[in-house]
């Protein structure tokens, strides 16, 4: 880093998996955002950045699904977001000037939460980059369209709201959904925001999801991709601030990614783990694939593009 930006990051003492690999090598670069600022019921993803790079090296590199060996290329693990703990907008802030940085110097930026909140920063930024056709997918057991929570605009409740601030109905997908107060449903309903229940994943299966997301995909140029990780069921991911029943599979997710994967993607967050609730690390190790399989599809694209 040698901009301003590198003023709001320092190392951490694990890198993810153990390993960093060098920028002219690879265009990841994986960046921790310990922002824990909201939450309403379980506190902790300020510990999530660290497990997730800790689980990271009880895994393969090599993805079977993608046949493609992570090794070969690698990331660059850039370090920690530092972030002001007084106030979730100055974070927010914070986090858009590094995200700025990141894609203004082509890099493909990998964020590790912190909550969700986060997104509202690395996705402004991505649209101030990218501009019009700039779309954000998000998984997400919960439709984040409250207006206002617990006195902040700024809440990991009001996410999407937020982000239909910037982007519009058009800017923004929704898979996963099934959490969600009445007055949410009917402005998700009415906003004409583009959604997919996770019982829909269930009973329409991963063709009809795959192909209502590429048809989204097809109006957009940029894909933003955010997953929080209680879009999966509890039973894989019980490690996160409010867990939801009845949620995706990780299979589910992984096969959807595979087919909708393109040199579209320009970032990936995975937000909401929280490590003091996940005493066997299985949401951090399903975190730490999400960051792996995404590159690994990517990079096979991205090589694509090149031939
Ligand atoms: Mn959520």
């Amino acid at each position: 880093m040698n901009s301003g930006a590198e003023l709001f990051i320092s190392r951490s003492p694990y890198v993810f998996g153990g390993v960093s690999g060098w920028r002219d090598k690879t265009p990841f670069s994986i960046l921790g955002v310990p922002l824990d600022i909201t939450s309403s019921f379980r506190t902790g993803y300020r510990h999530a950045p660290l497990s997730i790079r800790v689980a990271a090296q009880n895994l393969e590199y090599f993805s079977m699904r993608f046949d493609v060996d992570v090794d070969d290329f690698l990331y660059v693990d850039e370090g920690d977001v530092v972030l002001p703990q007084d106030s979730v907008v100055k974070a927010i802030d914070v986090v858009r000037t590094v995200a700025e940085y990141l894609f203004t110097s082509s890099r493909i930026p990998i964020f590790l939460g912190g909550e969700h909140t986060l997104t509202v920063g690395t996705t402004r930024a991505a649209t101030d980059i990218f501009g019009r056709g700039t779309c954000v997918l998000v998984f997400d057991a919960h439709a984040d369209l409250r207006t206002e929570y617990s006195g902040t605009k700024y809440s990991h409740a009001c996410v999407v709201s937020r982000l239909l601030d910037f982007l519009g109905k058009d800017g923004i997908y929704l898979v996963g959904t099934r959490a969600v107060s009445r007055s949410e449903y009917e402005k998700l309903k009415s906003s004409g925001i583009r959604y997919l229940t996770s019982r829909s994943v269930k009973k329409l299966g991963i063709k009809h999801a795959v192909s209502s997301l590429l048809d989204y995909i097809g109006t957009c140029r940029k894909i933003y991709l955010s997953v929080d990780m209680d879009v999966f069921d509890p039973a894989y991911a019980p490690g996160v601030a409010t867990p939801e029943p009845d949620g995706m599979a990780p299979t589910e997710f992984f096969e959807v990614l595979y087919e909708i994967l393109s040199d579209m993607f320009v970032a990936l967050d995975v937000v909401e783990v929280t490590p003091p609730y996940d005493p066997s690390a299985v949401t951090s190790m399903l975190a730490a694939k999400v960051v792996l399989e995404f590159m690994a599809g990517l990079h096979l694209h991205l090589a694509a593009g090149r031939k």
